[in-house]
């Protein structure tokens, strides 16, 4: 597995473009490190995601606990092309969560589609019951029902949440995002700015205005 701190030093100053990118740059950033937060061990510099944005949490007795919404978008590709899709409190991809690594992460999902769904911390190492595979590891996440998530990260790097329920379809219609651990201790290198994107594969034929799931039959 690649971590985060290896990305970095594989991807220097230049651009790059990949399904879970980090871009560094030269250009000094305005922004500044996060301060060290209450159960956190290091600062960081926050990323920033291209078209998107960061969930913020709140802390409960050490844990940092987040809030998912499942639910249906109105995304609009670019001006005056819109369309109904899936994703997460209002956007598609949802929200990036952020945290450092050896955090307590606390992450509800409320369904608020009219299917089951579930969500899997892709790559993560975690207890099999957090792992999100509706029907294996846990009970699928009914229409209405919240699930709580919890777990102690164990890695950095930069990672993505989707779902493991219906899977072809859910994905296909947007539901996926950013999972970014920043390394205990910071960075090995100085980072000016730290950027993420996800790529995605979509599929909206005229006439239509639901993207098409069955194109993800060519996704491998
Ligand atoms: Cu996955």
């Amino acid at each position: 597995m690649t971590s985060r701190r290896d990305f970095l030093g594989y991807t220097g100053a230049g651009a790059v473009a990949t399904a879970l990118g980090t871009v560094t740059s030269g250009v000094n950033g305005e922004e500044a490190p996060r301060a060290p937060t209450a159960g956190s061990s290091s600062s960081y510099r926050p990323v920033r995601t291209l078209n998107g944005w960061t969930l913020p949490y709140t802390m409960k007795n050490g844990v940092k606990e987040f809030h998912l919404v499942a639910e249906e978008v109105d995304h609009e590709f670019a001006p005056g092309s819109r369309a109904k899709c899936w994703g997460y409190n209002g956007s598609t991809p949802g929200p990036t969560i952020e945290a450092i690594e050896g955090d307590r992460v606390r992450i509800l999902v409320t369904n608020n589609l009219q299917e089951h769904t579930t969500i899997h911390w892709h790559g993560l190492i975690l207890p099999s019951g957090m792992d999100g595979v509706g029907g294996l590891n846990q009970p699928h996440i009914q229409p209405g029902e919240t699930f709580a998530y919890e777990f102690t990260l164990k890695q950095h790097g930069s990672h993505m949440y989707h779902p493991h329920a219906d899977e072809m379809v859910q994905m296909a219609v947007g539901m996926m995002g950013m999972f970014i651990i920043h390394p205990k201790g910071g960075e090995s290198v100085p980072v000016d700015r730290d950027y993420c994107f996800l790529l995605h594969n979509w599929a909206l034929h005229p006439g239509t205005y639901r993207p098409d799931p069955a194109i993800m039959q060519d996704f491998d």
